[in-house]
Protein backbone atom coordinates (compact mmCIF):
# COMPACT_ATOMS: atom_id res chain seq x y z
CA UNK A 1 0.00 0.00 0.00
CA UNK A 2 0.61 3.59 -0.45
CA UNK A 3 0.39 5.57 2.85
CA UNK A 4 0.53 8.72 3.47
CA UNK A 5 1.06 9.76 7.24
CA UNK A 6 1.03 13.17 8.71
CA UNK A 7 1.95 13.61 12.60
CA UNK A 8 3.59 16.08 14.77
CA UNK A 9 7.24 16.09 13.95
CA UNK A 10 8.19 17.25 17.46
CA UNK A 11 8.78 15.06 20.72
CA UNK A 12 5.64 13.82 21.89
CA UNK A 13 4.12 10.50 21.74
CA UNK A 14 1.57 11.11 18.84
CA UNK A 15 5.25 11.94 16.58
CA UNK A 16 6.91 9.20 17.98
CA UNK A 17 3.98 6.58 17.40
CA UNK A 18 3.28 7.86 14.02
CA UNK A 19 7.16 7.73 13.01
CA UNK A 20 7.83 4.49 14.58
CA UNK A 21 4.37 2.79 12.47
CA UNK A 22 5.79 4.38 9.38
CA UNK A 23 9.14 3.00 9.31
CA UNK A 24 7.93 -0.58 10.71
CA UNK A 25 5.08 -0.71 7.75
CA UNK A 26 7.61 0.63 4.85
CA UNK A 27 10.14 -2.63 6.46
CA UNK A 28 6.56 -4.44 5.70
CA UNK A 29 7.25 -3.56 2.02
CA UNK A 30 5.04 -0.74 2.25
CA UNK A 31 5.37 2.74 0.82
CA UNK A 32 5.50 5.25 3.69
CA UNK A 33 5.44 9.04 2.87
CA UNK A 34 5.31 11.29 6.08
CA UNK A 35 3.59 14.64 5.21
CA UNK A 36 4.52 17.40 8.05
CA UNK A 37 5.95 20.61 8.46
CA UNK A 38 10.11 19.38 9.91
CA UNK A 39 11.45 15.95 9.55
CA UNK A 40 10.15 13.86 12.27
CA UNK A 41 12.46 13.61 15.39
CA UNK A 42 12.71 9.88 14.99
CA UNK A 43 12.82 9.65 11.17
CA UNK A 44 16.37 9.00 10.90
CA UNK A 45 16.62 6.84 8.13
CA UNK A 46 14.86 7.81 4.60
CA UNK A 47 14.65 5.00 2.04
CA UNK A 48 13.29 3.98 -1.04
CA UNK A 49 10.23 3.28 0.59
CA UNK A 50 10.05 6.05 3.49
CA UNK A 51 9.77 9.44 1.70
CA UNK A 52 9.13 12.60 3.93
CA UNK A 53 7.71 16.12 2.62
CA UNK A 54 7.68 19.01 4.02
CA UNK A 55 4.73 21.39 4.68
CA UNK A 56 5.96 25.24 4.41
CA UNK A 57 3.45 27.93 5.35
CA UNK A 58 4.48 30.96 3.64
CA UNK A 59 4.76 34.00 5.96
CA UNK A 60 1.93 36.65 5.16
CA UNK A 61 2.04 40.06 7.55
CA UNK A 62 -1.82 40.06 7.11
CA UNK A 63 -1.94 37.03 9.01
CA UNK A 64 -2.08 37.30 12.87
CA UNK A 65 -1.84 33.23 12.69
CA UNK A 66 -0.27 32.13 9.18
CA UNK A 67 -3.15 29.40 8.40
CA UNK A 68 -1.18 25.64 8.20
CA UNK A 69 -4.10 23.97 7.76
CA UNK A 70 -4.83 25.24 4.52
CA UNK A 71 -0.58 24.46 3.68
CA UNK A 72 -1.67 21.08 4.57
CA UNK A 73 -4.62 20.08 2.91
CA UNK A 74 -2.74 21.63 -0.25
CA UNK A 75 -0.11 19.63 0.16
CA UNK A 76 -1.30 16.78 0.74
CA UNK A 77 -3.95 17.03 -2.02
CA UNK A 78 -0.37 17.30 -3.95
CA UNK A 79 1.36 14.67 -2.88
CA UNK A 80 -1.51 11.81 -3.22
CA UNK A 81 -2.17 13.31 -6.77
CA UNK A 82 2.20 13.17 -7.31
CA UNK A 83 2.89 9.63 -5.40
CA UNK A 84 -0.55 7.73 -6.09
CA UNK A 85 -0.76 7.57 -2.34
CA UNK A 86 -4.02 5.67 -1.66
CA UNK A 87 -4.81 5.92 2.40
CA UNK A 88 -3.92 8.97 4.66
CA UNK A 89 -3.29 8.19 8.41
CA UNK A 90 -3.56 10.99 10.47
CA UNK A 91 -2.26 11.18 13.89
CA UNK A 92 -3.41 13.57 16.40
CA UNK A 93 -7.04 15.15 15.33
CA UNK A 94 -6.17 18.53 15.64
CA UNK A 95 -6.08 20.04 12.97
CA UNK A 96 -4.90 16.91 10.61
CA UNK A 97 -7.80 15.27 10.68
CA UNK A 98 -10.03 18.40 9.52
CA UNK A 99 -7.15 19.58 6.75
CA UNK A 100 -6.86 15.45 5.58
CA UNK A 101 -10.84 16.08 5.01
CA UNK A 102 -10.55 18.67 3.22
CA UNK A 103 -8.43 17.55 1.16
CA UNK A 104 -10.35 14.20 0.16
CA UNK A 105 -13.06 16.76 -0.92
CA UNK A 106 -10.78 18.68 -2.99
CA UNK A 107 -9.30 15.61 -4.67
CA UNK A 108 -12.82 14.16 -5.05
CA UNK A 109 -13.20 16.55 -7.35
CA UNK A 110 -10.95 15.15 -9.56
CA UNK A 111 -11.91 11.84 -9.08
CA UNK A 112 -9.57 10.93 -7.00
CA UNK A 113 -10.70 8.65 -3.44
CA UNK A 114 -8.73 8.38 -1.12
CA UNK A 115 -9.87 7.48 2.50
CA UNK A 116 -8.55 8.77 6.03
CA UNK A 117 -7.84 6.77 9.33
CA UNK A 118 -7.94 8.83 11.93
CA UNK A 119 -5.60 8.32 15.26
CA UNK A 120 -6.62 10.24 18.43
CA UNK A 121 -3.62 10.27 20.88
CA UNK A 122 -4.80 12.46 24.34
CA UNK A 123 -4.54 15.89 24.44
CA UNK A 124 -6.90 16.24 21.05
CA UNK A 125 -9.45 14.76 22.90
CA UNK A 126 -8.97 15.58 26.87
CA UNK A 127 -7.52 19.08 26.93
CA UNK A 128 -7.50 20.77 23.73
CA UNK A 129 -9.75 19.11 21.47
CA UNK A 130 -13.11 19.39 23.93
CA UNK A 131 -12.53 23.14 24.41
CA UNK A 132 -16.26 25.12 23.11
CA UNK A 133 -13.40 26.88 20.60
CA UNK A 134 -12.33 23.66 18.61
CA UNK A 135 -15.08 21.20 19.70
CA UNK A 136 -17.34 21.48 16.63
CA UNK A 137 -14.79 21.12 14.49
CA UNK A 138 -12.94 18.61 15.82
CA UNK A 139 -16.43 16.51 16.25
CA UNK A 140 -16.76 17.10 12.75
CA UNK A 141 -13.73 15.35 11.84
CA UNK A 142 -13.96 12.28 13.66
CA UNK A 143 -17.11 11.62 12.67
CA UNK A 144 -16.06 12.53 8.66
CA UNK A 145 -13.07 9.96 9.19
CA UNK A 146 -13.12 6.83 7.19
CA UNK A 147 -12.33 5.11 10.26
CA UNK A 148 -11.14 5.91 13.76
CA UNK A 149 -8.44 4.61 16.48
CA UNK A 150 -7.39 5.26 19.85
CA UNK A 151 -4.43 4.30 21.94
CA UNK A 152 -6.28 3.16 24.91
CA UNK A 153 -9.47 2.11 25.64
CA UNK A 154 -10.14 5.09 28.14
CA UNK A 155 -9.62 7.06 25.44
CA UNK A 156 -12.13 6.01 23.33
CA UNK A 157 -14.57 5.87 26.56
CA UNK A 158 -13.49 9.67 27.01
CA UNK A 159 -13.91 10.53 23.31
CA UNK A 160 -17.39 9.30 23.47
CA UNK A 161 -18.12 11.12 26.64
CA UNK A 162 -17.44 14.31 25.57
CA UNK A 163 -18.11 14.23 21.99
CA UNK A 164 -21.21 13.00 20.04
CA UNK A 165 -19.57 10.62 17.95
CA UNK A 166 -21.29 8.39 15.42
CA UNK A 167 -18.52 6.61 14.18
CA UNK A 168 -16.93 3.25 15.66
CA UNK A 169 -14.26 3.70 17.66
CA UNK A 170 -11.62 0.97 17.60
CA UNK A 171 -9.12 0.61 20.72
CA UNK A 172 -5.02 0.00 18.86
CA UNK A 173 -2.69 0.37 21.47
CA UNK A 174 0.72 2.54 21.24
CA UNK A 175 3.26 -0.14 20.82
CA UNK A 176 6.74 -0.78 20.91
CA UNK A 177 10.09 -1.95 19.46
CA UNK A 178 11.12 -4.47 22.08
CA UNK A 179 14.30 -5.13 19.92
CA UNK A 180 15.92 -1.33 20.97
CA UNK A 181 15.27 -2.21 24.41
CA UNK A 182 17.14 -5.45 24.82
CA UNK A 183 19.93 -4.10 26.73
CA UNK A 184 21.89 -6.66 29.53
CA UNK A 185 22.51 -3.46 32.41
CA UNK A 186 26.52 -4.34 30.94
CA UNK A 187 27.39 -1.15 29.05
CA UNK A 188 25.21 1.62 29.92
CA UNK A 189 28.22 3.44 31.30
CA UNK A 190 25.94 4.10 34.63
CA UNK A 191 28.83 4.73 36.47
CA UNK A 192 28.85 8.00 34.83
CA UNK A 193 25.35 9.13 36.31
CA UNK A 194 26.25 7.89 39.43
CA UNK A 195 28.13 6.20 42.31
CA UNK A 196 26.87 2.37 42.30
CA UNK A 197 25.11 2.83 45.90
CA UNK A 198 23.05 5.59 44.69
CA UNK A 199 19.48 4.65 42.85
CA UNK A 200 18.73 6.69 39.26
CA UNK A 201 15.37 7.83 38.75
CA UNK A 202 14.29 8.77 35.74
CA UNK A 203 11.81 10.93 34.32
CA UNK A 204 10.82 11.80 30.86
CA UNK A 205 8.35 14.15 29.23
CA UNK A 206 7.57 17.51 27.35
CA UNK A 207 7.50 19.73 30.37
CA UNK A 208 3.99 20.80 30.14
CA UNK A 209 1.65 21.01 33.28
CA UNK A 210 -0.33 17.92 33.11
CA UNK A 211 2.56 16.15 33.66
CA UNK A 212 2.98 17.68 36.72
CA UNK A 213 6.65 17.84 36.98
CA UNK A 214 6.90 19.46 40.95
CA UNK A 215 5.18 16.25 41.91
CA UNK A 216 8.02 14.48 40.20
CA UNK A 217 10.47 16.46 42.35
CA UNK A 218 9.07 15.95 45.82
CA UNK A 219 8.79 11.98 44.86
CA UNK A 220 11.97 12.16 44.52
CA UNK A 221 12.70 14.46 47.39
CA UNK A 222 11.39 11.99 49.93
CA UNK A 223 12.90 9.25 48.58
CA UNK A 224 16.17 10.62 48.54
CA UNK A 225 16.29 11.15 52.27
CA UNK A 226 15.72 7.91 52.65
CA UNK A 227 19.04 6.30 50.03
CA UNK A 228 21.22 7.81 48.13
CA UNK A 229 19.77 8.48 44.79
CA UNK A 230 20.16 11.13 41.67
CA UNK A 231 17.24 12.12 39.15
CA UNK A 232 17.42 12.33 35.76
CA UNK A 233 14.91 14.43 34.06
CA UNK A 234 14.74 14.23 30.22
CA UNK A 235 12.69 16.85 28.00
CA UNK A 236 12.06 20.33 27.61
CA UNK A 237 8.68 22.49 27.99
CA UNK A 238 7.55 25.48 29.86
CA UNK A 239 7.68 23.64 33.16
CA UNK A 240 11.53 22.91 32.80
CA UNK A 241 12.55 26.14 34.70
CA UNK A 242 10.20 25.99 37.45
CA UNK A 243 11.41 22.66 38.41
CA UNK A 244 14.63 23.93 38.13
CA UNK A 245 14.01 26.22 40.55
CA UNK A 246 11.81 23.83 42.85
CA UNK A 247 15.66 21.35 43.26
CA UNK A 248 17.34 24.85 44.27
CA UNK A 249 14.75 25.64 47.23
CA UNK A 250 14.75 22.33 48.49
CA UNK A 251 18.20 22.23 48.12
CA UNK A 252 18.85 18.77 45.87
CA UNK A 253 19.78 20.34 42.97
CA UNK A 254 23.33 18.44 42.62
CA UNK A 255 21.48 15.55 42.44
CA UNK A 256 18.95 16.35 39.67
CA UNK A 257 20.08 15.97 35.98
CA UNK A 258 18.23 17.80 33.53
CA UNK A 259 19.01 16.95 30.37
CA UNK A 260 16.75 18.85 27.80
CA UNK A 261 15.75 16.54 24.61
CA UNK A 262 17.26 13.25 23.80
CA UNK A 263 17.72 11.30 20.95
CA UNK A 264 19.26 8.61 23.55
CA UNK A 265 16.11 7.61 25.57
CA UNK A 266 17.39 3.72 25.45
CA UNK A 267 20.30 4.59 26.96
CA UNK A 268 19.25 6.83 29.61
CA UNK A 269 16.65 4.17 30.77
CA UNK A 270 19.18 0.99 30.35
CA UNK A 271 20.79 2.86 33.79
CA UNK A 272 17.37 3.61 35.52
CA UNK A 273 16.11 2.08 38.35
CA UNK A 274 12.54 3.60 38.60
CA UNK A 275 10.38 5.85 36.19
CA UNK A 276 8.04 8.42 37.31
CA UNK A 277 5.32 9.57 35.56
CA UNK A 278 2.79 11.55 38.10
CA UNK A 279 0.47 13.13 35.20
CA UNK A 280 -2.53 14.43 35.81
CA UNK A 281 -4.25 12.88 32.55
CA UNK A 282 -2.40 10.50 30.22
CA UNK A 283 -4.51 8.83 27.43
CA UNK A 284 -1.72 5.70 27.41
CA UNK A 285 1.30 6.65 28.75
CA UNK A 286 3.96 5.53 26.33
CA UNK A 287 7.21 6.87 27.87
CA UNK A 288 6.21 4.52 30.89
CA UNK A 289 5.55 1.51 28.21
CA UNK A 290 9.28 2.59 26.77
CA UNK A 291 10.64 2.63 30.41
CA UNK A 292 9.18 -0.82 31.24
CA UNK A 293 10.45 -2.56 27.80
CA UNK A 294 13.77 -1.64 29.34
CA UNK A 295 13.23 -3.20 32.40
CA UNK A 296 12.56 0.01 34.68
CA UNK A 297 9.53 -0.19 37.03
CA UNK A 298 7.08 2.31 36.93
CA UNK A 299 5.20 4.94 39.68
CA UNK A 300 2.82 6.67 38.12
CA UNK A 301 -1.03 7.97 38.61
CA UNK A 302 -3.81 6.10 37.84
CA UNK A 303 -4.95 8.12 35.41
CA UNK A 304 -6.41 7.56 31.79
CA UNK A 305 -4.84 4.69 30.17
CA UNK A 306 -2.30 4.40 32.49
CA UNK A 307 -3.57 1.29 33.98
CA UNK A 308 -4.12 -0.42 31.23
CA UNK A 309 -0.19 -0.17 31.16
CA UNK A 310 1.44 0.11 34.09
CA UNK A 311 0.17 -3.11 36.13
CA UNK A 312 0.27 -1.88 39.85
CA UNK A 313 2.03 -4.20 42.02
CA UNK A 314 3.57 -6.01 39.20
CA UNK A 315 5.34 -3.53 36.83
CA UNK A 316 5.55 -0.91 39.77
CA UNK A 317 2.39 1.18 41.52
CA UNK A 318 -0.53 3.50 40.85
CA UNK A 319 -1.62 6.35 42.65
CA UNK A 320 -4.17 8.71 42.60
CA UNK A 321 -3.59 12.12 41.08
CA UNK A 322 -1.29 14.53 43.28
CA UNK A 323 -0.77 11.42 45.97
CA UNK A 324 2.99 12.39 46.39
CA UNK A 325 2.87 10.63 50.09
CA UNK A 326 1.52 7.19 48.55
CA UNK A 327 4.03 7.59 45.11
CA UNK A 328 6.99 8.11 47.69
CA UNK A 329 5.95 5.31 49.77
CA UNK A 330 5.95 3.05 46.90
CA UNK A 331 9.00 3.90 45.25
CA UNK A 332 11.27 3.87 48.53
CA UNK A 333 9.10 0.28 48.72
CA UNK A 334 10.40 -1.09 45.20
CA UNK A 335 13.84 0.64 45.67
CA UNK A 336 14.76 -0.35 49.18
CA UNK A 337 15.44 -4.13 48.53
CA UNK A 338 17.30 -5.24 45.83
CA UNK A 339 15.68 -8.75 45.20
CA UNK A 340 12.20 -6.84 45.04
CA UNK A 341 13.58 -4.18 42.82
CA UNK A 342 15.14 -7.21 40.72
CA UNK A 343 11.93 -8.55 40.25
CA UNK A 344 9.60 -5.26 39.43
CA UNK A 345 12.11 -4.61 36.83
CA UNK A 346 11.61 -8.12 35.55
CA UNK A 347 8.22 -8.07 35.77
CA UNK A 348 7.92 -4.54 34.07
CA UNK A 349 9.91 -6.25 31.24
CA UNK A 350 7.56 -8.74 30.73
CA UNK A 351 4.74 -6.78 30.76
CA UNK A 352 5.66 -4.51 28.10
CA UNK A 353 5.68 -7.71 25.67
CA UNK A 354 2.00 -7.45 25.30
CA UNK A 355 2.47 -3.79 23.50
CA UNK A 356 5.55 -5.15 20.90
CA UNK A 357 5.38 -3.79 17.68
CA UNK A 358 4.81 -7.26 15.81
CA UNK A 359 1.48 -7.39 17.51
CA UNK A 360 0.25 -3.71 17.34
CA UNK A 361 1.56 -2.70 13.49
CA UNK A 362 -0.92 -5.50 11.70
CA UNK A 363 -3.78 -4.07 13.42
CA UNK A 364 -3.25 -0.85 11.77
CA UNK A 365 -2.70 -2.97 8.07
CA UNK A 366 -6.35 -4.56 8.95
CA UNK A 367 -7.34 -1.24 9.69
CA UNK A 368 -6.45 0.13 5.75
CA UNK A 369 -6.89 -3.43 3.99
CA UNK A 370 -10.61 -3.13 5.32
CA UNK A 371 -10.80 0.90 5.34
CA UNK A 372 -9.79 0.51 1.42
CA UNK A 373 -12.37 -2.44 0.55
CA UNK A 374 -15.12 -0.85 2.46
CA UNK A 375 -14.83 2.67 0.46
CA UNK A 376 -14.04 0.47 -3.11
CA UNK A 377 -17.75 -0.99 -2.37
CA UNK A 378 -18.92 1.99 -1.24
O1 LIG B 1 2.03 13.63 26.38
C1 LIG B 1 1.98 14.62 25.67
O2 LIG B 1 1.78 15.73 26.10
C2 LIG B 1 2.19 14.49 24.19
C3 LIG B 1 1.05 13.79 23.55
C4 LIG B 1 1.26 13.72 22.06
O3 LIG B 1 0.26 13.72 21.37
O4 LIG B 1 2.35 13.65 21.56
O5 LIG B 1 0.93 12.50 24.12
C5 LIG B 1 -0.29 11.82 24.01
O6 LIG B 1 -0.12 10.79 23.06
C6 LIG B 1 0.80 9.76 23.44
C7 LIG B 1 0.93 8.78 22.28
O7 LIG B 1 -0.28 8.19 21.97
C8 LIG B 1 0.32 9.08 24.72
O8 LIG B 1 1.23 8.07 25.10
C9 LIG B 1 0.23 10.13 25.83
O9 LIG B 1 -0.32 9.51 26.98
C10 LIG B 1 -0.68 11.28 25.39
N1 LIG B 1 -0.61 12.34 26.39
C11 LIG B 1 -1.64 12.69 27.16
O10 LIG B 1 -2.74 12.14 27.10
C12 LIG B 1 -1.38 13.78 28.13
Amino acid sequence: MKIGIVCYPTFGGSGVVATELGLELSKRGHEIHFITYSQPVRLELLSNNVHYHEVNVPEYPLFLYQPYELALSSKLVDMVKLHHIEILHVHYAIPHAYAAYMAKKMLQEDGIYVPIVTTLHGTDITLVGSHPFYKPAVTFSINKSDAVTSVSQSLKDDTLRLFNIKNDIEVVPNFIDLSKHENNFTDCQRDMMATEDEKIITHISNFREVKQIPDVIKVFYNIQKEMPAKLMMVGEGPEREPAERLCAKLGISDKVIFFGNSNEIDKILCFSDLFLLPSLTESFGLAALEAMASGVPVISSNTGGIPEVNISGVSGYLSAVNDIDSMSKNAIHILSDAKRLATFKRNAKEASKKFGIHQVVPQYEKIYEDTLRKCMVL
